[in-house]
């Protein structure tokens, strides 16, 4: 299936918009490579953005798929969940002749002498593959400098809700309850089985990883306090994050990668 491909401004911001033959699309920001938009061939928008949280600017935008990287979080000397979600992305032009349905690709450059707290020389793609149903973000890490690369990472993904009260998460652990949504939570779960579902009585994401040994699961609850993010916003999304909270070291010449699928079903 074809993609065709839509350079676009929103809200002043420099942004890709790719639509599938089956009508589903998905909108990135060159500004963190960061999906804020996945509609499914249904027309329904599947992630979650904070209408309180500009484009433009240099805040992070509070929704879609922030991508974390090289800090999870403030376990670091970084900025919060790293340096790339802000920073300016290049679309790569796809090859000649490449395949109509190639992922689309933006890349992030580092040299050594770029960022006192992190002397590294690397070079980051985001992929992001779109079919009628499925969404596939990929994150590629590629060490281009002479010592090991120390990273955290995480694609930190705001999936849209109708209601939380009324939303599962299944398939954290085999055996486990599903994870219900009625109070703030922050959780890490380490080395989660590869496939997991979020459920709501009207629809449901499948979720699958690979590459990332953790995922994160986040609602800020009702005292969220959040100035991005309207006061009972908490209540339509949660995030379900492929993560790698445990720092990989990835050798001088080495690549590394780690993905992200969402299946979007209707409920029968
Ligand atoms: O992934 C969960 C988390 O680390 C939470 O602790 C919370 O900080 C959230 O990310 C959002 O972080 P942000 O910097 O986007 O507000």
């Amino acid at each position: 299936m074809k993609l065709q491909l839509e350079h676009l401004q929103l809200e002043g911001a420099p942004a890709l918009r790719w639509r599938h033959a089956s009508g589903a699309t998905v909108t990135v920001l060159l500004r963190g490579a960061q999906v804020i938009s996945w509609v499914d061939a249904h027309g329904r928008e599947c992630l979650y953005r904070s209408p309180l949280s500009p484009l433009h600017g240099t805040h992070p935008v509070r929704g879609g798929i922030p991508v974390v990287f090289p800090q999870f979080g403030t376990a670091g000397p970084l900025p919060r969940h790293g340096l790339v979600r802000t920073a300016l992305w290049q679309f790569v032009e796809p090859a000649p002749g490449s395949r109509p349905t190639a992922p689309l690709r933006l890349s992030w450059q580092h040299h050594a002498d770029q960022h006192p707290d992190w002397p590294y020389a690397c070079t980051c793609v985001l992929q992001v593959q779109l079919d009628a149903d499925t969404l596939t973000v990929t994150l590629e890490v590629h060490n281009q400098g002479p010592q090991a690369l120390p990273f955290c990472a995480a694609l930190h993904t705001y999936l849209r809700v109708p209601d939380t009260a009324q939303t599962q998460l299944w398939g954290l652990r085999p055996g486990l309850e599903p994870l219900s949504f009625h109070a703030a939570l922050d959780q890490i779960h380490p080395d989660v089985p590869a496939a997991m579902c979020l459920h709501t009585p009207a629809h449901r994401v499948d979720i699958a990883q690979s590459g990332f040994h953790d995922t994160v699961v986040w609602n800020p609850g009702a005292h969220h306090g959040l100035g991005d993010l309207p006061a009972h916003g908490h209540q339509e999304f949660v995030c379900v994050e492929a993560a790698q909270v445990s720092p990989i070291q990835l050798r001088p010449g080495a690549h590394w990668s780690g993905s992200q699928s969402l299946r979007s079903i209707p409920a029968a």
